[in-house]
């Protein structure tokens, strides 16, 4: 089953978002398969935006992202990279959908509530910066077929 890494930026647990983000996944019919509060150290920042290191922003961002706690998740289902990238809407919330977790909640491009994986080698990275193989839940009954 496809898994993507996901994670409520500072600003969104400082807000109480945490709760809000899980539910949209959740009721969407994706699986919570991992989850952790942590405040992210430096480097760990920089490594996982490390595609990011020679834009102007790139101080700002892991300044950012090391200011206070993340919710860290990996969710999992079909097509779960692609369709959170969606629910997440546009990176900058001016953006971003009405009714997307950007569009409903962010309004600066900095401060945008959430992370998203944006392709197959990117979640199986950030999941593997992010969490180690025994964080991570497996389900005995894989599929729910209320949703499949
Ligand atoms: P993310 O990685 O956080 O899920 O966001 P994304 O894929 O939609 O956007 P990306 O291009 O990867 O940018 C990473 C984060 O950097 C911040 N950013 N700031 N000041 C700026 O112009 C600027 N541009 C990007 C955003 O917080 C973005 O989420
Ligand atoms: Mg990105």
């Amino acid at each position: 089953m496809e898994k993507t890494y996901l994670m409520v930026k500072p600003d969104g647990v400082q807000r109480n978002l945490i709760g809000e983000v899980v539910a949209r996944f959740e009721k969407k019919g994706f699986q919570l398969v991992g989850a952790k509060l942590m405040n992210i150290p430096r480097e760990l920042a920089e490594e996982h935006y490390g595609e990011h290191k020679e834009r102007p922003f790139f101080g700002e961002l892991v300044d950012f992202i090391t200011s206070g706690p993340v919710f860290a998740m990996v969710w999992q289902g079909e097509n779960v990279i692609a369709t959170a990238r969606q629910m997440m809407g546009a990176t900058n919330p001016k953006d971003a959908a009405p009714g997307t977790i950007r569009g409903e909640f962010g309004v600066t491009v900095g401060k945008n509530v959430i992370h998203g994986s944006d392709s197959p080698e990117s979640a199986e990275r950030e999941i593997g910066l992010f969490f180690k193989q025994e964080e991570l839940a497996e389900y005995s009954k894989l599929i729910n077929e209320w949703v499949y």
